[in-house]
């Protein structure tokens, strides 16, 4: 199964450590095919692609993705509009947005039926939750290796 994990860059990177708390924990299920959301020193490598040869890559991802887990409680041109295009493909779309005072969602993401928004507290209960939509897919968690 692919997951592409949808998180701000230029919306905002307050919340990458807690990308990468997620990722690396989706990644005992399954493939995540945007590891370098959570991660900086891999989008630094992302400075030598252009503009556009990072749009079409990350089309092509979502193309083959299975599953698109955003989270969303930083705002985000990009993830929004993954969002959009996850919906068009028929990609079944989770939303991870964390409880703040005086922060709501915007009604594009909360109001459409398609997405399944989730508010959470931590990442603790963000981990319950995604354990809990993995075993809806059946994807179990993979054993690691020995060697
Ligand atoms: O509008 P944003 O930048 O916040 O959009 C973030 C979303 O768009 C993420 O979920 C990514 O999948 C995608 N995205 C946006 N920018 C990039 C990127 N490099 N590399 C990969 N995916 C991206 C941006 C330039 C970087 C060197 C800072």
């Amino acid at each position: 199964m692919n997951i592409y994990f949808a998180g701000a860059i230029r919306g905002g990177r307050k919340d990458a450590e807690l990308y990468s708390t997620l990722i690396q924990f989706l990644k005992t299920f399954s493939t995540v095919l945007t590891e370098h959301v959570g991660n900086d020193a891999l989008l630094e490598k992302e400075l030598f692609l252009s503009e556009e040869e990072i749009f079409e890559r990350d089309m092509q991802w979502l193309k083959q993705a299975d599953l698109l887990i955003a989270e969303v409680s930083t705002p985000s041109l990009g993830v929004g509009y993954e969002l959009a295009v996850a919906e068009k493909l028929g990609i079944p779309c989770y939303c991870l947005f964390r409880k703040q005072a005086h922060k709501t969602l915007s009604a594009m993401i909360s109001g459409n039926p398609f997405f399944q928004v989730i508010s959470y507290e931590n990442s603790s209960e963000a981990i319950e939750i995604i354990t809990a939509f993995m075993q809806q897919f059946s994807v179990v968690k993979s054993v690691p290796s020995q060697n």
